[in-house]
């Protein structure tokens, strides 16, 4: 399926005029959260800085830098641009701590979500003439609603089939005939393989031919494997809940660099011991500043993800707005288990409520088939019965599942049994070959 622009016209815009729309962009939304916003009006006050002193692009860097943990010290609604009764949606992602990354929408920043993805979609190839198959749990996490919203506005047939059930999603493939695909692509091999021992082969008797795949590492090893096994073309979509969700970025057909929608979104990379920004095509940490968001602008946010911006501003498929590369990997130890965003730090928050757990525990991810796992492995105290371990594995369960939204294995060992690594205990132990 061929790329093709939604809006072709903002698409393609000279470079200078992005950057003038930018550049008032930003103007207006930190004279807004300067007014409407206590915490941004509390840290540029710090900072010396007001609203009047941002008159040029670069004059980003005088504004403070935001992280994850400033939107935990505000959680759930602590900032807010605007008031309670314009907000109409609500989504949230995993946190480092017990309570998740909350955001929210009004309805232009619906709109907006929409407009950023039908984009994506469409470089993808999606057209209104496609069935779109949506195999993502439609609940708190951003990922479904926004692939829904922006096939939406392209126009396509929207099957939404949530998440799991993977023989439901290969029979709904078949029965509707489904042309297009999204999720996360380490499901998208999953679900080939279901096909297969369904007797189907996903690359003759079933008709999806593109996909748009992202929340979690994609390489150009993965991309050929789901290339193959489904003759389609695979494209990358990047996107964070502090932004709107996905379709921050995409690739086109050109699959090299993935475009960043520069009207809504100010990308800036810098070298992620110092802030500093570090030069182009220099691997760094991406920093990104919303610019039209109403609900909950972020400025300046630190994403922990590792990339570099591409220096060619112009592409071959005539997109004028800047690329960056896929994503090489993150600043912190957060890992993605099948998309789900888990910090070592909860896994530990749920451990230690327990007092029968001792302190050593390690979280091992693994491949099983093409779908992730990942198993806690935690010391006990002292030599438990066979009884009295069921007992606790069956509550770590419970309370990992409840942090973190995932159901991982738990294994309880006795003691002195995890070996340590040195002084510093190695936490996560990630066996996933992604190449
Ligand atoms: O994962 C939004 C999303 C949903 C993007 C579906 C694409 C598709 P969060 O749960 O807030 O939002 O997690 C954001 O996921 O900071 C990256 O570390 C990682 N991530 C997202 N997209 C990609 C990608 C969604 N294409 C975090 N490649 C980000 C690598 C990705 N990592």
């Amino acid at each position: 399926m061929k790329d093709y622009m939604f809006n072709e016209k903002i698409e393609t815009l000279d470079r200078k005029k992005i950057e003038a729309i930018q550049l008032e962009r930003l103007k207006n939304t930190v004279h807004r959260v300067y007014e409407n916003v206590a915490y941004y009006r509390r840290k540029m006050k710090e900072m010396g800085v007001k609203p009047e002193d941002i008159k040029t692009l670069q004059d980003v860097r005088k504004l403070p830098f935001m992280e994850k943990e400033d939107l935990r010290k505000n959680y759930p609604f602590g900032l807010l641009a605007v008031p309670m009764e314009e907000l109409v949606e609500l989504h949230a992602s995993s946190g480092t701590t017990g309570k998740p990354t909350t955001v929210v929408y009004t309805l232009n920043d619906i709109d907006v979500w929409g407009e950023v993805m039908a984009r994506c979609l469409a470089m993808s190839g999606l057209s209104k003439k496609d069935i779109f198959q949506n195999p993502i749990p439609y609940g708190l996490f951003t990922g479904a609603f926004g692939f829904h919203y922006g096939a939406r506005k392209i126009g396509a047939l929207i099957v939404p089939s949530s998440g799991g059930e993977s023989n439901r999603q290969i029979t709904l493939m078949k029965d509707y005939g489904t042309t297009f695909m999204s999720g996360v692509i380490s499901y998208g091999l999953h679900l080939a393989k279901v096909a297969m021992e369904m007797g189907i082969d996903p690359s003759k008797d079933l008709e999806v031919r593109a996909g748009l795949f992202g929340a979690e590492t994609f390489t150009e090893g993965l991309r050929k494997k789901m290339n193959d096994l489904w003759d389609m073309d695979a494209h990358n979509v990047y996107g964070l809940s502090e932004m709107c969700g996905p379709g921050v970025s995409t690739d086109c057909d050109q699959h090299d660099g993935l475009h960043l929608w520069e009207d809504h979104f100010l990308v800036e990379c810098v070298d992620p011991k110092t802030g500093e920004p570090i030069e182009l095509e220099e691997k760094g940490e991406l920093v990104i500043s919303t610019l039209t968001k109403e609900s909950m602008p972020i400025l300046r946010y630190r994403t922990r993800d590792l990339a570099f911006l591409y220096d060619t501003k112009e592409c071959e498929c005539g997109r004028t707005h800047i690329k960056h590369s896929t994503i090489i990997g993150r600043t912190d130890d957060m890992i993605i288990v099948s998309g789900t965003n888990i910090f070592p730090s909860q896994i530990e928050e749920a451990l230690m409520r327990h007092q029968e757990s001792g302190v050593n525990y390690r979280i091992i991810v693994e491949k099983k088939g093409y779908l992730d796992t990942m198993t806690v492995e935690v010391e006990s105290l002292k030599k438990l019965s066979n009884k009295e371990k069921t007992e606790l594995i069956r509550h770590y369960t419970k309370e990992i599942k409840a942090i973190t939204g995932y159901t991982p294995k738990v294994r309880i060992v006795d003691p002195g049994t995890i070996p340590r690594d040195g002084i510093k205990a190695k936490r996560v132990i990630d066996l996933r070959d992604t190449s």
